[in-house]
C-alpha cells in the first residue's frame, strides 16, 4: 500500500530548464580549459555518493559541523527565536538528505520547513520519509538550481525566514558568486537570519585526504558526473577513460577536483564533439576554504551586520549566525 505524499513539491525543473542545463554543460565542455559546474554531481546516484563521502574518516567537514550544532544548536536556536518570536520558515539550501536540518527541528521549532535542492528525485524520496517522521511540521520541497538565481516560488515569500546553508556548500562558489548568492539570501531572509557552515583553511595534507580518499568514494562521486552529463546532453563519456584528481591550490585557497583523460580521446554529443589529449583535464569543482575574518567580511558586504561565530576544538570549521 503506498503512503500518501502530504508534503508539497515544486519541481522548478521544467523541460526548458533541463535544456538550459544541458546547454550550460555543453558550453563548459567546449571551454578551454574544459570545466563544468559542480552542480552536475547531483543526480540521484551522485547525492547518494555524497552521503557516502560524509561517512568517510577523511571527510571531516560533516561530522565537525554536526559536533558544533550538537554543542551550540540550542543557543543558536534561542537567538533565532528571539529575533523572530512570531515564527519563521526554515529554508534549507542544498538540502540533500535533509539530515542536518532535521537534527535541529527540535530546538529550532520552525513553522514550516522548505527543502531546496537540485536533485529533485532524491529530494522527493527524502521528504517522503521525513514527513512521516514529523507529521505536524508543514514541509515543502523545491527542486531547483539556485546557482544562478535564487528565485523561490512566490507563495514561499510570506514572512521572515531562517536560511540554513550548512556543509560549506558556499565553498563551491567562487568568492564573487558567493557574495552574489549571499546578497540574495539576505533578501530572502526578509529580516530573519542565516545559519551557515564554512570550512576553514588548514594544512594541505588534511584537505587533500578529505578529497582523495583511499576507498575511492570521492573518485566515484567525481566520475559519476560523466554519467550524468551523458544522460543530460547525450554525450558518450566513458568513465573508465578518466582519472580523479584532487589538489589544494594554496594561492586560491581552494581544493580543486578535476577529471583527467587517461589517453587521447574524443567525446561526442548531438551537434558537437571535443578532443582531449592524454592528461588533459575537465575541471569539475572548487571547494574554497575560508579564514573566518575573510568570511565575516563577505557576510558584512552581503548586508549581514550582526554575526556570531562558533567553531570546533581544532578550529577546522566555522558556523556563522548572521542577521
Ligand atoms: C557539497 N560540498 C560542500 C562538498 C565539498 O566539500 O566541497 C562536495 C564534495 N566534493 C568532494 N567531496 C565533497
Amino acid at each position: 500500500m503506498s503512503t500518501p505524499q502530504f508534503f508539497q513539491l515544486h519541481d522548478v525543473h521544467a523541460p526548458a530548464q533541463a535544456r538550459a542545463l544541458a546547454a550550460e554543460a555543453v558550453a563548459g565542455l567546449q571551454a578551454r580549459p574544459a570545466r563544468v559546474s559542480p552542480k552536475f554531481f547531483y543526480d540521484a546516484l551522485g547525492s547518494r555518493l555524497f552521503d557516502a563521502i560524509t561517512e568517510l574518516d577523511e571527510y571531516y567537514p560533516t561530522r565537525t559541523e554536526a559536533a558544533i550544532f550538537a554543542a551550540q544548536g540550542a543557543t543558536m536556536a534561542a537567538a533565532v527565536q528571539a529575533r523572530m518570536p512570531q515564527g519563521y520558515s526554515l529554508l534549507d539550501l542544498g538540502a540533500g538528505n535533509c539530515a542536518k536540518a532535521a537534527s535541529l527541528f527540535g530546538v529550532l521549532r520552525p513553522r514550516r520547513y522548505v527543502a531546496i535542492d537540485i536533485s529533485v528525485d532524491f529530494l522527493r524520496a527524502t521528504l517522503h520519509s521525513l514527513q512521516r517522521q514529523h507529521p505536524a511540521l508543514p514541509m515543502v520541497g523545491v527542486g531547483m538550481d539556485f546557482s544562478g538565481r535564487l528565485d523561490l516560488p512566490a507563495e514561499l515569500h510570506d514572512g521572515p525566514a531562517l536560511v540554513f546553508y550548512p556543509g560549506s556548500s558556499i565553498g563551491n562558489f567562487d568568492p564573487d558568486a558567493a557574495l552574489a548568492l549571499l546578497r540574495q539570501v539576505h533578501a530572502l531572509a526578509a529580516g530573519g537570519a542565516l545559519l551557515i557552515g564554512v570550512d576553514r583553511v588548514k594544512d594541505s595534507a588534511t584537505l587533500q585526504a578529505a578529497y582523495d580518499d583511499p576507498l575511492g568514494v570521492t573518485a566515484a562521486f567525481n566520475l559519476n558526473l560523466l554519467r550524468h552529463l551523458n544522460r543530460l546532453t547525450g554525450s558518450d563519456f566513458a568513465p573508465r577513460e578518466w582519472r580523479h584528481v584532487a589538489l589544494f591550490n594554496t594561492q586560491a585557497s581552494r581544493i580543486e577536483m578535476h577529471l583527467e583523460a587517461r589517453q587521447a580521446l574524443t567525446v561526442r554529443w548531438p551537434g558537437g564533439e571535443r578532443a582531449f589529449s592524454a592528461g588533459e583535464r575537465l575541471h569539475t569543482e572548487n571547494s574554497y576554504k575560508w579564514l573566518p575574518a575573510d568570511f565575516q567580511a563577505l557576510l558584512h558586504d552581503a548586508g549581514f551586520r550582526q554575526v556570531q561565530t562558533t567553531t570546533d576544538e581544532r578550529g577546522w570549521f566555522s558556523v556563522f549566525l548572521a542577521a
